[in-house]
């Protein structure tokens, strides 16, 4: 998928806003690999997390199932239904790599994590580090890109409390963070419903996120 890299909007040294990293047109066919990959085998779950609680994204994992009771990652998805993963297919790793080099930065994917949000959906703020120590240390970047309605997304520090800071992902916008932003504490805390193209058809909220190190 050819992409091109425009303006990028430094939030934090090593955090990167990439708006209108896909076009429209784009967004269309990112949009329809998602919903088939969400319906593919193994498809959509709600991961349940090791509190008991269930998220509220659906998900699915490309390359590497990330456990979300064990924080580890693995070939099948051993919380839920035993399903070997599926593959992260090169297109989608080629991707994750136009992303990070859009923000001056180099990833080779081996896992990319797939949520859908409903209207209603959020993520809590957590850091991303069940990836190989090596890699972390490195600073090599999560890499994502958001499709459909447009999400707060909040960034903040290295420890829970620090104050954040909030930016508006579009469909199509992509978001870097690596190098001294790399474990900096990040989620969702809503959408603005009805603000996805029109022509994605889609109520709700679609996030890649492309990342190094969950292979041993
Ligand atoms: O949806 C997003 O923009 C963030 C996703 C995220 O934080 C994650 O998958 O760990």
């Amino acid at each position: 998928m050819k992409t091109d890299a425009g303006t990028r909007i430094e939030i934090f040294p090593g955090a990167l806003h990439l708006p209108g990293f896909l076009s429209v047109a784009q967004q269309y066919v990112l949009g329809a690999r998602c919903r088939s990959i969400g319906t593919g085998s193994p498809g959509w779950y709600v991961p349940t997390v090791r509190g008991g609680g269930k998220m509220s994204v659906r998900m699915v994992c490309l390359g590497y199932h990330w456990n979300p009771k064990t924080y580890t990652y693995e070939t099948r998805r051993q919380d839920y239904d035993g399903q070997p993963v599926q593959a992260l297919p090169g297109d989608l790793r080629d991707l994750g790599v136009r992303l990070a080099g859009a923000a001056g930065m180099q990833i080779a994917p081996d896992v990319c994590i797939l949520n859908y949000y409903g209207v209603d959906g959020k993520m809590g703020l957590h850091q991303d580090k069940d990836e190989r120590p090596e890699t972390l240390r490195a600073g090599l970047p999560i890499v994502s890109v958001s499709i459909g309605d447009t999400a707060k997304f909040v960034l903040g520090g290295f420890n829970r409390k620090d104050s954040t800071t909030t930016v508006l992902l579009k469909s199509g916008d992509g978001f870097v963070f690596g190098g001294l932003s790399r474990l900096r504490y990040h989620g969702v805390a809503g959408l603005l419903p009805g603000t996805a193209p029109r022509g994605l058809a889609l109520n709700g909220r679609f996030n890649l996120t492309f990342r190094e190190g969950a292979a041993n």
